[in-house]
């Protein structure tokens, strides 16, 4: 072994609700967003196919825990549907909903791997969006009434919370790029939605701490180095800009408990402050995660802006910065993402020396490639050794923030199964174990799957 990892490391991987369960409309689940939006307008998802045809987990799961067993995990996330819990986002719990995290949870703990539950995977309630979603601020006490419920029926078992995964990508594809419901291009509306989204994790935070059930709770945030193009101190400021709008606007009131100076500046500057209750900052301020979990993707390279805006189009971000595509740069061209290791060793010494080196771990790194089926071999096994070696060239880099005092506490891979996403749902598969749709969905663990296991086995590789 010649990277060890430190003793009682985490590793795991990561799904969510809406990507995994299927049923979605089985044992009285409500509808959320997905299953609205594949009603209304099927054709916006790839090859047609929608959140109900996804990996059956709602049924499977006591067999997808035993494989998470056999291929090494000892620590599990996983997303709460926040519609199959309360269908209508708030008011009654559906007793089918509690029993089923309860059998997810029991299972897990039977198998001694330890469940990470989040609270919001993009899976918004569409009663809530009826009256206008994250937009609305009686949908901050829908939130925190229901994260309440959770950590009441589960906290006695559930020790590692996460009140949101990547609150920030339901403010870009939703009201800003168009990519998620109720894809509006609408800066103002992204701004108020970001800063509820905000105030509702420090309220559930608030609300965990009353209940003194001696657990950690944290959030997952998708961190995205921001570097510039050149040393020049224009593309310098370009990049600044695009990291306190895409990192800092999360992780500075999540572990700080205050929003970042230069995007408060701009947002003032453009008449674009949210509406603010007078008890807000304080919540903010004193509700700051215990952990954090860091999903980390692909860069943001970035260079001042060369173009004058149309003053005619409406705010945008990219009013302050271009996008720039690195020449020579490193790409899984199956999603179109810049691959750049070093990225996830930045990030982490960026929270070692900016955010107190708060307890963090990498809750989402992962390879999504089309086309796996042509390697698999005559026993069924996929030979995936592209992911193998994506996961090791990322270790590799934690593993030197670690040598340097990072506080990073473990690994999990995006994802365990292959699921189905909201962008291509099953173009791109990203799991250590395969389903074959052609066969009702069987599972077979992939050659990641079997090193996955070794990797844990000996804390290292
Ligand atoms: C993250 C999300 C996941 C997952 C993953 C892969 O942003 O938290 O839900 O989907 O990205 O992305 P994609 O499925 O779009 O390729």
């Amino acid at each position: 072994v010649t990277y060890r990892f430190p003793e009682g490391f985490w590793w795991g991987s990561a799904t969510s609700a809406t990507q995994t369960e299927g049923a979605t409309h089985r044992d009285g689940k409500g509808k959320n967003i997905w299953d609205h939006w594949y009603e209304v307008e099927p054709s916006r998802f790839f090859q047609g196919v929608g959140p109900q045809d996804t990996s059956q987990f709602y049924e499977r799961y006591k067999e997808d825990i035993q494989l998470m067993k056999e291929v090494g995990h000892n620590s599990f996330r996983f997303s709460i549907s926040w519609s199959r819990l309360i269908p209508d986002g708030r008011g009654e719990v559906n007793p089918k909903g509690v029993e089923f995290y309860n059998n997810v949870i029991d299972e897990l703990l039977g198998q001694g791997i330890e469940p990470f539950v989040n609270l919001f995977h993009f899976d918004m309630p569409m009663e809530l969006q009826k009256i206008g979603g994250w937009a609305n601020r009686e949908v901050v006490d829908a939130y925190e009434a229901y994260a309440k419920t959770c950590f009441e029926r589960f906290g006695d078992r559930v020790k590692k919370w996460f009140t949101h995964n990547e609150p920030i990508v339901p403010v870009e594809g939703g009201y800003l790029y168009d990519f998620h419901y109720p894809n509006e291009v609408d800066f103002e509306k992204a701004i108020q939605v970001g800063y509820h989204t905000v105030l509702s994790s420090a309220k559930a935070i608030r609300a965990y701490k009353q209940l003194n059930q001696g657990g950690k709770i944290g959030i997952i945030l998708n961190l995205t180095p921001s570097y510039p193009r050149s040393n020049h101190p224009a593309d310098l400021k370009a990049a600044k800009i695009a990291d306190a709008f895409f990192n800092r606007s999360f992780l500075d009131p999540s572990v700080k408990g205050e929003f970042p100076e230069e995007l408060v500046q701009i947002l003032k500057e453009e008449g674009f402050m949210p509406i603010i209750e007078e008890e807000d900052l304080e919540i903010i301020r004193q509700h700051t995660v215990d952990l954090l979990g860091v999903n980390y993707y692909q860069p943001r390279r970035v260079k001042a802006k060369e173009t004058l805006p149309n003053p005619d189009a409406p705010f945008m971000p990219e009013r302050y910065f271009d996008h720039y595509a690195m020449p020579g740069r490193k790409m899984n061209v199956h999603r179109g993402w810049e691959i750049y290791e070093k990225g996830i060793y930045d990030i982490l010494i960026n929270l070692k020396e900016h955010y107190g080196n708060i307890e963090c771990f990498i809750s989402e790194n992962g390879m999504g490639v089309e086309g796996e089926e042509k390697f698999r071999d005559e026993n069924g096994v996929i030979h995936d050794d592209y992911r193998i070696e994506f996961i090791q060239d990322h270790l590799k880099w934690v593993h030197r923030a670690i040598q340097e005092g990072s506080n990073v506490k473990g690994y999990h891979l995006w994802t365990f199964m292959d699921n189905w996403s909201w962008a291509n749902a099953y173009k791109n598969r990203y799991g250590l174990v395969s389903v074959n749709l052609d066969k009702n969905g069987e599972r077979t663990i992939k050659k990641s799957g079997k090193w996955y296991k070794t990797l844990s086995e000996n804390n290292g590789f």
